[in-house]
């Protein structure tokens, strides 16, 4: 048997000895010098215990060495946990914990702190550093430089992706090779990749968006990445002319919308720009097409189930809408109370069904069960609407969930932390308008009876606890919650009364 991802993604780069990564200082990596620091990663990872089925767990800077850990550990006929560099040792504590990975990979200045937590776990920590350097670069060195791949067939697991819940409790959402490979599959064919494809790469490789969207469907096709470690205007601008293609979040268009550097003729050559993540306003797509001529293709997609659906490559990207359902995925509208399909036009939840679904949440069946059918329709959660030509739109969520700058907040999470601080009664968290990040966090206290809110001391005792892109950009202290009948606080009011908070 064959390893299906790995045949798929990462075999072909050994026998290739044209450029797979271009670095910002100019450096080339080589197919083949990849495909050598894989193999020699996926000795180390068995030397250190690593069995088919086992967890690598990883938070590391993005590198050639962070994405080559990826493809080691699919070699090694591991399961992948990519971890947010932002999260603090308490949120590390906890997917450690619940996934139990035979190795954590981890920054060299987070050692330290890391090493109880890992041991707790039962993990091997090994370093890895953002110049790649470490203990586990170490322990690879001396290995040798082809490795046969673990068997591994479609059902097997590839991956772990952790997405929060609005119980405040975050679900490792299980990939399969077939999953992965399948969405690449069809990416990849849709938005018409190459080999001759240079995508500039700027999204982080902890995500669906930057690890599977961007790196997989490159990888499959025999193309190139300008990888640089994140998203930086300034560099962006400067390697533009060298790309083909570039991924981002409304975030990134965003920004380099405001920079006067950002103009037609530096982008004139530029065969796709994508977005995707959180919602790209229609005025933004407008604006870009002025700017530059080209129109951003929009698509849809979740950590549970890869990509749903898409713009199209040749026909009409429509603005404020997220396209067609990919090939092979099925999409359909539901009330959101009984599950029957509704008529078309009419907005209800989005559920999704196809070999993009992910396998359920690791060791949560009854998580699981209220989400996928057993019909095999996946619930998103998104509120959407499908137009007579045919065209997607999310036009609401059912689920509290805020989006900043394409990381998932849930607001429960933040909330539970609030509400421990001094002098705090209750909270609600709520995400309203940002100029930056499309949404921005704002935590609405209530004080207990004679309490004085110091919000100074609230922030502080955030920090340590939640990672930075979660805390409120704003904290607001009222006299009390909106409430309906139910006692439900009604965010909408909140949300409304704060609308105009980031404005201007
Ligand atoms: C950084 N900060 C943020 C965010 N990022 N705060 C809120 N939301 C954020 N997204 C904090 C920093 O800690 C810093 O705090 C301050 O905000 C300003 O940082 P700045 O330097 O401006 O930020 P940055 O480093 O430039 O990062 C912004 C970013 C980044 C480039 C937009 O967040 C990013 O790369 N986002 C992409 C996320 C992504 O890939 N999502 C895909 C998920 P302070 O100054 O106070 O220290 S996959 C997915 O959603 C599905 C499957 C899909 O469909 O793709
Ligand atoms: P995550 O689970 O982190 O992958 O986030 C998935 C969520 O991001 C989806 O359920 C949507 O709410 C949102 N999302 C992704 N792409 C888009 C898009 N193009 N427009 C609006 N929301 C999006």
């Amino acid at each position: 048997m064959a390893n299906l991802l790995y045949d798929a993604l990462f075999a072909p780069l050994s026998v290739r000895d044209t450029r797979f990564l271009i670095l910002p200082d100019g450096r080339e990596i080589t197919g083949r010098d990849f495909s050598t620091m894989v193999a020699r990663f996926a000795h180390a990872l068995v030397a250190a215990g690593v069995q088919p089925g086992d967890r690598v767990a990883a938070q590391v800077a993005k590198s050639p060495e962070a994405l080559a850990a990826y493809a080691a550990t699919v070699a090694a006929g591991g399961i992948f946990l990519p971890l947010n560099t932002a999260y603090t040792a308490e949120e590390i504590a906890y997917f450690l914990g619940n996934a139990t990975p035979r190795v954590f990979l981890c920054d060299g200045k987070k050692a330290e702190g890391l090493a109880p937590v890992a041991a707790d776990a039962g993990a091997a920590l090994m370093v890895m550093n953002a110049d790649g350097s470490g203990s586990f670069s170490d322990a690879a060195a001396g290995q040798p430089a082809t490795f046969a791949p673990v068997p591994r067939g479609a059902e097997d697991l590839a991956a772990f992706l952790y997405t929060s819940g609005t119980t405040g409790r975050s679900k490792g959402a299980m990939l399969t090779h077939a999953n992965l490979l399948s969405n690449a599959e069809v990416l990849a064919r849709e938005w018409r990749f190459t080999e001759a494809d240079v995508l500039l790469h700027a999204l982080p490789i902890f995500h669906t968006h930057g690890l599977f969207v961007a790196s997989n469907v490159v990888l499959l096709t025999g193309g190139a990445m300008i990888f640089l470690p994140g998203f930086d205007k300034d560099e962006v601008i400067r390697l533009l002319p060298r790309a083909t293609s570039m991924m981002g979040v409304p975030t990134f268009y965003t920004r380099l919308l405001d920079d006067p550097r950002f103009t037609r003729d530096l982008v004139g050559h530029m065969r796709l720009f994508t977005s995707g993540s959180a919602p790209l306003l229609a005025e933004t797509h407008v604006q870009f097409e002025d700017r530059t001529g080209h129109r951003i293709l929009e698509r849809y997609g979740m950590t549970e189930t890869n990509m749903n659906t898409s713009n199209p490559y040749d026909g009409d990207r429509r603005a404020g809408t997220v396209g067609f359902p990919l090939p092979g995925v099925e999409v359909k509208i539901t009330d959101p109370s009984t599950g029957e399909a509704l008529p078309q036009g009419e907005p209800g939840m989005i559920e999704v069904r196809g070999p993009n679904v992910f396998k359920g949440y690791w060791q949560m069946p009854e998580k699981t069960k209220e989400e996928l059918r057993d019909n095999g329709f996946f619930i998103t959660g998104d509120i959407g609407v499908i137009d007579a030509d045919g065209y997607v739109s999310i036009v609401g969520r059912a689920k509290d969930l805020i989006i900043s700058g394409g990381y998932n907040v849930y607001p429960k999470e933040i909330e539970l932390v609030l509400d421990e601080q001094p002098g705090v009664l209750e909270s609600a968290v709520i995400g309203v308008p940002h100029p930056d990040f499309g949404e921005g966090v704002v935590g609405v206290l209530v004080a207990q009876k004679g309490a004085t809110i110091d919000t100074a001391a609230v922030m502080a005792g955030l920090g340590g606890r939640l990672a930075k892109f979660k805390q409120p950009k704003a904290i607001e202290v009222v006299e009390e919650l909106p409430r309906n009948t139910m006692g439900k606080v009604q965010k909408n009011l909140l949300r409304d009364r704060f609308k105009g908070l980031f404005a201007g």
